[in-house]
């Protein structure tokens, strides 16, 4: 079953993936699960299809496609741990990136864990970044980057909140592929996560909320 939703990913098939998720949901298979040995799975396999030069961008976007339409089925089923008011969290995937089903995954968790996230998209510059937590007040801006050439991004936004005053103002957590701990440590972040639902837990965890 799990195994079918991965190659339903790998090939782009759109339409067969929502039934192959709810017939595994209606099976009693965990969204865990799912999601991992499913999706997620499919998806890294394309990832390394792509390296390879065996699937190009064209068919690595109906991948990805397939890989929300799965996760717009789950994403209601990712909450229910939080409860509303833990606080507002604006998030973005870097400039120069333009990667965001991790970002949305990320979201959807954050969400199960009952914050308010606004979404600023992809290829947020930092000045962006910075007129959102000005206009926002967010406890939280959390960062995406899935390509190692953009992890400066991460920096220079840091930066350019520490030039607007700001910075004190709110935590950050950073995440995405090429993103580890000591990056995080190294630009000053308050925060790394791994996944979509490390990422909640340490959101929660920075608010004082664990
Ligand atoms: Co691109 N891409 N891509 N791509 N792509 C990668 C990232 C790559 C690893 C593929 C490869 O070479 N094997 C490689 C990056 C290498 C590197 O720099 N280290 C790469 C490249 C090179 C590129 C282009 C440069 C290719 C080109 O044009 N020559 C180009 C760049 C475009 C740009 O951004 N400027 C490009 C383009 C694309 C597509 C547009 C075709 C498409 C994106 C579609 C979309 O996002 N809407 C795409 C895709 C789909 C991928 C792969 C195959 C899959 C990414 C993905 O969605 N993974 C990817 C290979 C791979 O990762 N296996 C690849 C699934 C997702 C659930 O995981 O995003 O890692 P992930 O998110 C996780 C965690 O990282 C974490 O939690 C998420 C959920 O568990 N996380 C956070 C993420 N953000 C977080 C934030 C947090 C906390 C946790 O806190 C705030």
């Amino acid at each position: 079953m799990f195994t079918e939703i991965a190659e339903a990913v790998i090939h782009g098939e759109v339409d067969k993936i929502t039934a192959l998720v709810q017939q595994a949901l209606n099976s009693g298979a965990s969204v865990h699960d799912i999601l991992e040995q499913g999706l997620i799975a499919g998806m890294n396999e394309v990832g390394q299809r792509f390296r390879d030069y065996e699937m190009f961008v064209p068919e690595v976007l109906l991948s990805a496609k397939a890989m929300q339409a799965g996760l717009n089925l789950l994403k209601p089923l990712l909450a229910g741990t939080g409860g509303p008011g833990r606080g507002k969290v604006v998030i973005g995937t870097v400039e120069g990136d333009i990667h965001d089903i991790g970002k949305n995954l990320v979201i959807s968790f954050l969400e199960g864990a009952g914050f308010e996230v606004i979404d600023l998209g992809t290829d947020v510059s930092p000045q962006r970044f910075v007129e959102a937590i000005k206009q926002e007040a967010p406890q939280i801006l959390g960062m995406s980057s899935l390509l190692t050439s953009t992890l400066p991004a991460m920096h220079k936004t840091i930066e350019a909140l520490i030039e607007a005053g700001i910075r004190h103002q709110v935590k950050v957590l950073v995440g995405g592929a090429p993103v580890t701990q000591a990056y995080a440590d190294s630009i000053g972040a308050d925060g790394y996560a791994p996944d979509g639902a490390s990422g909640a837990m340490k959101a929660r965890q920075l608010v004082g909320r664990p």
